[in-house]
């Protein structure tokens, strides 16, 4: 993968959080995406988010698949843990990690292709089993990397930019995520700095399936009239939802799709569970985390295995 690395100069009056770190202790290399990507601002945001909790870097792991948005975790938390794995298999990547390490804050960057598409089924899983994870993607309706084919969020309707119309109909993440039992939903947009770092604070400290869906102009080929995921469209119909109680699930999927059918994009917190819980505690795992165990604790010795393996008999 192409990089520039950013230089190490720190100002010193740049503001420092409870850590005595500096934004400049949260950001990765320089990104290489088009200029104007929205894809660069929720980077900034996650950025922002990590200096305001004063997140000890190394105790994060970021997680994504392939795609121009599973490329971001380079450009951020260039002190954390990262993996960028195969298209669409960040959520198992994640869940594995997550289950040998429950120590570690983690975050999962993919795209709408990486999540809605190839990842579709990975996506699902991870979410109904309840991961402890803040699950970001950065939704610009296409396949931006491979220039700009309709992925499955886009809506039916939209026109690409040489003029084709959409004629299927879009998966609506959000709604998925709600309906799967996510403990955390939300919208954002990645041009809305002062709703996306609180929405994904929030999903960092949540114990549970936390899902962020980022709609995200794509400036190279998605960003034109007939587009709905372009900053004009996005800007005219966002209806943040402020008045919604954020603790009834049923309500907020009838609120989504009522807008939806209007048109208009919902944001901000649809969902959150005060009670959540994660995949740890479904399968009752041990509190320290499993790759830290001796074979000792592993094992329960032959006593206890031919015990198990008589009562099978
Ligand atoms: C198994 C596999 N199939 C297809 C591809 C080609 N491919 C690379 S990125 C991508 C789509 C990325 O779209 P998305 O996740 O929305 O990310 P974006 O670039 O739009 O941010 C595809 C189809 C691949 N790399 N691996
Ligand atoms: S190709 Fe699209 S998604 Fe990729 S960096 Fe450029 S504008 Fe962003
Ligand atoms: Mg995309």
């Amino acid at each position: 993968m192409t990089y520039i690395a950013k230089p190490k100069f720190h100002h010193p009056g740049l503001k420092k959080n409870e850590l005595g770190f500096t934004h400049r202790d949260y950001e990765g290399k320089i990104s290489t995406l088009c200029a104007g990507c929205g894809h660069d601002s929720i980077t900034a945001s996650i950025i922002e988010a990590c200096f305001e909790l004063s997140i000890e870097p190394h105790r994060v792991a970021k997680i994504s698949g392939i795609g121009c948005s599973s490329k971001t975790p380079d450009y951020f938390l260039g002190n954390s843990h990262g993996f960028n794995s195969v298209h669409g298999r960040m959520p198992s990547v994640l869940t594995g990690a997550n289950l040998a390490n429950r120590e570690l804050i983690y975050l999962g960057v993919s795209g709408d292709g990486d999540s809605a598409s190839i990842g579709f089924g990975q996506f699902a899983h991870s979410i109904r089993r309840g991961v402890n994870m803040a699950y970001i993607v950065e939704n610009n309706g296409v396949y931006g990397l491979t220039k700009g084919q309709f992925s499955a969020t886009a809506d039916r309707g939209s026109k690409s930019k040489k003029g084709v119309l959409n004629t299927d109909n879009a998966i609506d993440l959000v709604a998925i995520a709600l309906q799967l039992g996510a403990s955390y939903v939300a919208r954002s947009f990645s041009g809305d700095k002062n709703q996306l770092v609180p929405l994904i604070a929030g999903a960092i400290q949540h114990k549970g399936a936390a899902f962020i869906d980022v709609v995200s102009p794509f400036v190279a080929f998605n960003n034109h009239a007939g587009s709905t995921k372009s900053f004009d469209y996005v800007r005219e119909h966002n209806d943040a939802v402020n008045r919604l109680d954020a603790h009834d699930r049923v309500g907020a999927l009838s609120f989504l799709q009522k807008h939806a059918a209007k048109g208009q994009i919902v944001t901000g917190l649809l969902y959150v569970d005060p009670d959540s819980d994660d995949l740890h505690a479904h399968l009752n795992t041990v509190d320290a985390p499993l790759n830290g165990l001796a074979a000792k604790d592993l094992c329960p010795g032959s006593a206890a295995l031919d015990k198990i393996n008589a009562s099978l008999r």
